[in-house]
């Protein structure tokens, strides 16, 4: 039974100004799409942030559709789950008529999860989708009806003991969460938006399974064991991803403890080349490149003081492959760069980033009404509660509803 698990596409994502959905994420698909007949699988996975955005543009709700038309034209299983970029109500519509074609969809949390057995030729394998879960929507009603989870370890946990594993067939979990190794955090890229750091789990929580297909982070990488993994995102979103690299995971299993994980490269539309040096060596180095097109350009100027027209300048050597000029004196202590989008949210107070973080996923800003929930709900957690004790039932605007579950996922 083999299968691709694939993770964090962001269709709809931009890299500074540049719309990756125009030329490479359409790319990428294809070149999986290649990939997929070339080797072969039974399945994909896709263990969520489908999309950017929770209302994503019609660009990427097409490539996404074509995603899944072509490969259940292929007739692969395909199981999908929510992250938290990703609306489930929206991501999952039409769920029931997609599952008849085998693409497998998870909506929202509910107490069983929606498990898929597919038969493999040496071993049967049981799919169980997670949705992105946070402790508040666990312990909710149609959840578990529980009042003591306070952390996304105890969570998940708690969720995962009312599964009933089959032991039959081997057993894979996908999940979109953050998955420590014995305390120790995953690589992390800046292109996440993990607003507070907080959200972690423990790898030994899905002990049970005999794979973990991980989205959430983008740097592909092992858990604590060869068998949990993030399959990381699968192109270049941020300058701190340059030196990773962004194969497919594809997983064999041949049955109990018999697992084995293959890396598969792929090519992509566009690389990333960072270049630094004074004005003159850029300019040197960029009249010398003869592949510019290939590539996605970051120029960091070290002169100390900055030559006039100096940006001018290196457009119209790099064109439009230059997508962003930073200068090494505005690296920060901990040597990250000052321009990175995880060095500005750390500079604003968490009302402000979340008012950010809103606009960038749902494209419109906070209204007041808004405000003044998300002020709330801020100040009931600085007074050290560790709950959301906000009634849900008390607000009285259903998109208010939208914003506060919203709000619950983003800390
Ligand atoms: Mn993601």
């Amino acid at each position: 039974m083999k299968f691709f698990h694939i993770a964090d596409l962001h269709l709809g994502r931009m890299l500074y100004h540049i719309p990756l959905i125009e030329e490479d994420q359409p790319f990428w698909v294809e070149q999986f799409l290649l990939a997929v007949d070339e080797h072969q699988p039974d399945a994909v996975v896709i263990a969520g942030d489908i999309y950017d955005r929770k209302v994503p543009s019609v660009e990427a709700m097409k490539l996404f559709d074509h995603l899944i038309t072509e490969l259940a034209k292929r007739d692969k299983y395909v199981f999908v789950i929510p992250g938290n970029h990703d609306s489930s109500a929206r991501l999952s519509h039409v769920r029931g008529l997609l599952a008849m074609h085998r693409i497998y969809i998870a909506g929202e949390l509910e107490r069983d999860l929606q498990r898929v057995t597919v038969h493999g030729e040496e071993t049967d394998v049981t799919f169980y989708l997670m949705p992105y879960l946070f402790p508040r929507l666990a312990a909710d009603e149609r959840v578990l009806g529980r009042d003591d989870l306070s952390t996304y370890d105890e969570a998940a946990r708690a969720l995962l003991a009312v599964q009933e594993i089959d032991e039959s067939s081997c057993s894979v979990l996908v999940a979109h969460q953050n998955v420590l190794a014995n305390g120790v955090p995953p690589e992390h890229s800046e292109s996440e938006t993990i607003i507070g750091g907080l959200g972690e789990i423990e790898c030994s929580a899905f002990d049970a399974f005999d794979y973990v297909a991980l989205g959430h982070i983008h740097n592909a990488q092992r858990i604590g064991r060869e068998t949990a993994r993030y399959a990381g995102c699968p192109i270049y979103y941020d300058f701190s991803e340059l030196n990773r690299d962004k194969a497919l995971t594809l997983v064999n299993i041949h049955g109990k403890g018999r697992i084995e994980v293959e890396r598969i490269e792929i090519p992509l539309k566009h690389m990333l080349r960072r270049e630094s040096g004074t004005l003159k060596e850029l300019l040197e180095a960029g009249s010398r490149m003869e592949d510019k097109e290939k590539y996605y350009i970051q120029c960091v100027l070290c002169d100390k003081y900055l030559p006039p027209r100096a940006l001018e300048q290196l457009r119209e050597v790099y064109g439009s492959s230059l997508v962003n000029v930073k200068r090494s004196i505005d690296e920060g202590r901990d040597g990250r760069a000052a321009d990175s989008p995880g060095a500005e949210l750390a500079a604003l107070n968490i009302r402000e980033q979340f008012s950010r973080f809103y606009q960038e996923q749902m494209n419109e800003m906070l209204d007041g009404d808004q405000e003044g929930i998300v002020q709330k709900i801020l100040e009931q957690q600085s007074r050290g509660s560790g709950e959301f004790i906000l009634d849900v039932k008390s607000i009285p605007r259903e998109d208010s509803r939208e914003l506060l579950d919203f709000l619950l996922q983003a800390t």
